[in-house]
């Protein structure tokens, strides 16, 4: 954040919501992304498929389709069975990927390795504490380095899923930071043009994490070889089972410049994660999402704004795909009432202190009347 900026920003009563908005081109603007795993088949850990699958080519095509220019990639979404590939296969394959992405007018966004899924990884990746599995984690985390070179892409998403304990006493969580941050520094070092963005979540898989929130995914950063590489992605989901608000988890990361992804979407209190359409449990906690990235530039330096969502389980095939453009549809619109929103009224509220009244003010505005 600029000084100037800031020193405008506190030099005001309050918190100064009517800054005047930058006249930066991106404003207002903004470029969207999914992931192939957000059109599923419906599975869930207590019941199977109930949807066909769509074929990844399908997939691809529908992008386009549902207002979408950016594609997130696991590493074995871009390259199946990667596992079982030489390193010039990989590189074979994701070039390939990257030419029909180029036809399609679609562009990588990030790719994220999928360290959470290989036997080897039952008890942690980068953290395990068996060296096998340490060292499977770190072959695996370079081949999504590969990939995203081969695609075109800097950013890697790094959701640290297994690393955590199922049973509090089995890891030391001091070292585990110390592995953490080992295991950043490796990325680091194999790809020296590519930034990491660490995705927390404070619980499943595992009963708890080692990262489990932005600030967490922050000071870890700042732990490594080249913190100026390392930022962070928030999911409003994962913001919310840690018991945060997921708009005040992104104005920490914007305040220190690390916000380079986001995951949107919501969650129905505190249980498993629900990856439900944004916005629809709570549209106020929605419009601060948006509120906070519209006000704070975010997408000005290439950040996209990701969704990351899945359609419920009892959505039949044919309209499977509706938690996308809807998701869509409603950040857009709210995009629409932080632009319009009476800026001066607001701040008549901030400075009278008058809570009630700014309450009444923003449900008003949401409720458009
Ligand atoms: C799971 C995560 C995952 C990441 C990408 O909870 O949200 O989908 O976003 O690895
Ligand atoms: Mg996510």
């Amino acid at each position: 954040a600029d000084v100037g900026r800031l020193s405008n920003e506190i030099s005001g009563k309050g918190l100064d919501v009517a800054r005047k908005k930058s006249s930066k081109p991106m404003q207002g603007k903004y470029r969207f992304s999914f992931g192939p795993w957000n059109i599923h088949e419906g599975a869930d850990p207590f019941g199977p498929s109930v949807r066909p699958a769509v074929a990844f080519e399908q997939k691809l095509e529908a992008y386009k389709r549902l207002g979408y220019d950016f594609v997130q990639f696991h590493d074995d979404d871009a390259v199946p069975n990667l596992d079982d590939k030489t390193p010039a296969e990989i590189e074979r394959d994701a070039l390939a990927l990257r030419r029909r992405l180029d036809d399609l007018g679609l562009t990588a966004e990030f790719v994220a390795p999928r360290l959470w899924e290989h036997p080897n990884t039952i008890d942690g990746a980068f953290t395990a504490n068996d060296p096998a599995a340490r060292q499977y984690a770190h072959d695996r985390a370079r081949k999504a380095l590969d990939i995203a070179a081969a695609l075109g892409v800097d950013l890697i998403v790094l959701w640290l899923a297994r690393e955590g304990t199922a049973q509090r006493e089995a890891k030391d969580a001091v070292r585990a930071v110390d592995l953490l941050v080992d295991a950043v520094n490796r990325m680091l070092a194999h790809s020296p043009a590519a930034r990491i963005a660490i995705e927390p979540k404070p619980n499943e898989p595992m009963d708890l994490a080692y990262v489990p929130t932005i600030g967490h995914a922050v000071a870890l950063g700042y732990k490594t070889v080249d913190p100026a590489r390392v930022g962070v992605l928030v999911e409003s989901a994962h913001a919310i089972l840690a018991g945060l608000d997921p708009a005040d988890e992104m104005a920490f990361g914007l305040a220190y410049d690390k916000l380079w992804s986001v995951h949107l979407n919501d969650q129905n209190g505190l249980k498993y994660d629900q990856d439900k359409s944004f916005g629809s449990v709570d549209l106020r906690r929605a419009f601060n999402i948006v509120d906070v990235l519209v006000r704070h530039d975010y997408g000005v330096n290439g950040e996209v704004v990701g969704l990351d969502v899945k359609a419920m389980r009892t959505q039949p095939h044919e309209i499977a795909m509706k938690h996308l453009s809807n998701s869509k549809e409603i950040f857009e619109r709210l995009v629409q009432v932080s632009a319009t929103i009476d800026r001066q009224e607001w701040q008549s509220y901030v400075d009278a202190m008058d809570y009630e009244g700014l309450e009444l003010f923003i449900l008003r505005a949401l409720l458009n009347t």
